[in-house]
């Protein structure tokens, strides 16, 4: 099969086995908006303000909830009644990394309470099949009372420069990717990874994971740390489903009018690559 989806959001929401995946397409095709509003502010009433705002024009506002400097139960009660009303999902980008018993408990629980609140987070594979069978198994518990609607992106590749998230890594996440498929929805990553045909794994024709592109910004090309930016023409023609972008659109000058421009940019380049 060809690697990246020329299929519309509609068709891939009848048809995915994954319901949370399902929801994603159902979200961007009722919104017309492929964009992930990347919330990197520090405290409750500034995300919350923010994804009021920008809630109506994207699909999926991604957090880092552990850079809020005053978190608690008004931060989930308000970022999930701005969910309800707005119609996103909401990413944790925790990037968990270690051993399955005590990612389980990261994930589930303790002060963030993560399970909780977030409909999609991520994991890094580099310490091997069981980070994605704890999550999963956390995800599918019995006392887990908060609906099916919860999925996993494997971080598969990074945008910054000198990533060593590459070559076999990258093949593994989609390895793991394949043999979890219930719970893992799919990527984020640079570019479509379905052609990947390892010893491991092949692609089989009703494959189709979700690909998360982050970095994405129009008026810059990288930052003094070593991110690397593209625009969302450039990342959806290369695969992504969905574009994530943090700086671009909240340190604009006018937010609503970014994330305006991102939707309809992003928007675009997903009709010309499904034409
Ligand atoms: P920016 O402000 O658009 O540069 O923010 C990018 C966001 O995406 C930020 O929250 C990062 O933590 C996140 N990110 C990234 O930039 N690159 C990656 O490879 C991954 C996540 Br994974």
């Amino acid at each position: 099969m060809s690697s990246k989806s020329h299929l519309t959001y509609g068709a891939r929401a009848s048809n995915h086995p994954n319901a949370l995946a399902r929801k994603l397409f159902q979200v961007a095709e009722a919104k017309k908006s492929n964009v992930t509003i990347s919330a990197d502010v520090t405290t409750t009433q500034e995300l919350l303000d923010l994804c009021d705002q920008l809630g109506p024009h994207v699909a999926v506002v991604k957090t880092h909830i552990d850079i809020l400097s005053d978190f608690s139960e008004k931060t989930i009660a308000g970022l999930q009644a701005l969910a309800v009303k707005h119609n996103f999902l909401i990413f944790e980008d925790r990037k968990f990394i270690d051993i399955g018993n005590t990612v389980q408990k990261q994930y589930h629980g303790g002060a963030l309470r993560i399970s909780e609140w977030a409909h999609i987070i991520n994991c890094s594979v580099l310490p091997g099949e069981g980070i994605v069978e704890a999550l999963a198994q956390t995800a599918a518990a019995r006392d887990f009372t908060y609906g099916p609607d919860r999925g996993l992106l494997i971080l598969a590749e990074m945008t910054s420069k000198g990533s060593l998230a590459t070559g076999p890594y990258t093949v593994s996440s989609v390895d793991y990717a394949r043999k979890y498929k219930e719970f893992v929805v799919g990527f984020v990553s640079t570019r479509a990874l379905s052609e990947i045909d390892s010893s491991a794994s092949s692609p089989s024709p009703e494959e189709d994971f979700v690909v998360f592109t982050t970095g994405v910004n129009l008026s810059s090309k990288g930052d003094k740390l070593g991110q690397q930016y593209q625009t969302p023409q450039s990342a959806i023609a290369r695969g992504a489903d969905f574009i994530i972008a943090g700086r671009g659109i909240y340190t604009a000058p006018d937010p609503l009018d970014a994330v305006q421009r991102y939707q309809r940019e992003g928007w675009e380049a997903y009709l010309a690559r499904v034409q």
